[in-house]
């Protein structure tokens, strides 16, 4: 038995052990995070953008429901971003728009407006309460 065999062999007996703990740690923690329960309540909501602000600034919903908001701009070109759902829309002065996303994680995410609209356009934010 050469030197090399010997170290490959004593190698598998230290770390084969320890890569099977970790496999099992990866599973367990895969089981643990459970899909979010539906509340089987869709949430309506409508929001205006203006500049520089967005109407209302603050919606909370809760755990597990479908949020639906239907989006508008009244003077100018704004978005709405709210990264935390995937949403990332354009929103043209007078047409709606629909989106629509499950909550399902717990927090505060804040939604704003990327096009530059104007002078208060660093301030055009409000927030999404999932409780
Ligand atoms: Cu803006």
């Amino acid at each position: 038995m050469d030197i090399r065999s010997i170290w490959v062999k004593t190698m598998n007996v230290k770390i084969m052990p320890k890569l099977i703990l970790i496999f099992l740690i990866l599973i367990l923690i895969a089981g643990c995070a459970s899909p979010v329960n539906l509340t089987g309540k869709t949430k309506k909501f409508s929001i205006t953008a203006k500049q520089w602000s967005f109407e209302p600034g603050t919606i909370r919903v809760n755990l597990g429901d479908i949020v639906e908001i239907r989006l508008k701009s009244i003077d100018v070109t704004h978005s709405f971003i709210l990264s935390a759902f995937g949403v990332n829309e354009k929103l043209e002065p007078g047409k709606e728009i629909k989106i629509e996303f499950v909550a399902d994680k717990t927090g505060e995410f804040s939604f704003f407006c990327n096009v530059p609209c104007g002078r208060g356009h660093n301030n055009m934010n409000g927030k999404i309460i999932v409780a």
